[in-house]
């Protein structure tokens, strides 16, 4: 239940001398009160239960999130009145090693809230000194992670590996959905190679078909997939869009940007497996324009973050018992390490960008990173490979 009540006790102390009739008088009139009160509370509770049966899960780069955000009283609370619209968030862009101020914002929520949300992070991941990492956020009285990973591609120490930030997968069991089991992966492209990262979603896809045995997946987050970074002329060589076992849900029209010079549909949701795509309920799939839905202005919706949350919601069980998982598990749950261990580099082509995009190293005879232009020591065939 997702109540907490304290009654008050009538201090006997305070009505003067009373004789022992008046006592009991007053005694039984202060338990009709409390029954009174308790079956008011049932009501309530029983109406909240029946409308707390939607279902949302959100993706939302909350840009740089760290300290200052939950510093900032009117930040924290535009996030606690995003956040609490969803059952489960996939958060990209959180930057701190340590996890102080992610953790500040889901205790806070639960606070505003009363209810247990917890919160599943990901190993710190980029290539170089800046690092991000993705978080679930998720009630705990309905769901729980069951199985996760961070996908593994490839060897960075020779600069082979297909992800700035590889995705962090995880598996969900759902009591209150008519899906029951489900896998979320969420992403933050590097924006230089959003269209070689978003065609390597669909080698996550499949991976993660054969580690988890399921083919209901979902992979969401800050894909990148629009403007200047994925243009119409990239899509046919995209596997991840043309396969027709995966659906698109955020449509390229959309605008998942606080900008408003900008439309762009960088966030998404794309979804396979025939169980998740008949619990979806499609239409409800969009993003969240911070500034119309919380009428703010542009200076206060990108104090938040120049993402829009985009969110999508999932059909009740209804037949769903009232059943809650406990709560008893630690606050705040390591993902563990990225999967990239030291490799030996046998057979890497150094002088190639071929697979070897965003790869960059003082040991290496040319550089496949963006910035290899401005330095001049790109490999021959960066353009080639790593521009398409
Ligand atoms: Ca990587
Ligand atoms: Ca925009």
């Amino acid at each position: 239940m997702p109540f907490v009540v304290a009654f008050p006790i009538p201090m006997m102390a305070n009505l003067g001398s009373p004789d022992v009739m008046e006592l009991h008088l007053l005694d039984a009139w202060s338990h009709l009160r409390e029954m009174r009160f308790l079956i008011l509370l049932a009501v309530v509770a029983a109406c909240s239960l029946q409308v707390s049966h939607a279902f949302k899960i959100a993706a939302f780069n909350i840009e740089r999130f760290d300290a200052h955000k939950v510093d900032d009283p009117v930040v924290l609370n535009l996030l606690i009145r995003i956040l609490r619209r969803y059952e489960l968030i996939a958060v990209q862009e959180v930057m701190n090693a340590n996890d102080t101020a992610i953790k500040r914002l889901v205790e806070e929520l639960n606070v505003a809230t009363g209810l247990p949300y917890n919160l599943l992070i990901s190993d710190h991941l980029g290539r170089g000194s800046y690092r991000e990492k993705y978080v679930y956020i998720f009630r705990e009285d309905i769901l729980k992670p069951t199985e996760w990973y961070h996908y593994d591609d490839g060897c960075e120490n020779c600069g082979s590996d297909s992800f700035l930030r590889e995705p962090f997968v995880v598996r969900f069991s759902s009591l209150t959905t008519g899906l029951k089991d489900f896998v979320l992966a969420t992403i933050h492209t590097s924006p230089d190679y959003a269209v070689l990262e978003v065609n390597a979603l669909y080698d996550v896809w499949e991976d993660a078909k054969q580690r988890l045995h399921t083919e209901n997946i979902m992979i969401l987050g800050d894909f990148n997939a629009d403007c200047s970074y994925v243009t119409a002329r990239h899509w046919p060589m995209i596997r991840l869009r043309q396969d027709e076992r995966l659906q698109w849900f955020i449509e390229d029209g959309g605008d998942t940007t606080v900008s408003t010079n900008n439309n762009c549909a960088y966030d998404r949701f794309v979804v396979s497996g025939a169980e998740f795509l008949n619990a979806l309920i499609p239409e409800t799939a969009k993003p969240i324009n911070l500034q119309k839905e919380y009428g703010l202005t542009y200076a206060e919706a990108k104090a938040v973050s120049d993402h829009y949350p985009i969110e999508i919601e999932l059909r009740k069980d209804e037949l769903y018992n009232g059943q809650l998982f406990g709560v008893d598990s630690s606050f705040g749950i390591s993902g563990g390490l990225s999967l990239n261990g030291v490799c030996d580099c046998a057979g890497v082509d150094f002088a190639s960008c071929d697979g070897r995009c965003g790869a960059y190293s003082r040991t290496f005879p040319c550089s496949c990173n963006a910035s290899c232009t401005s330095y001049s020591d790109c490999c021959t065939n960066y353009l080639a490979f790593c521009k398409p």
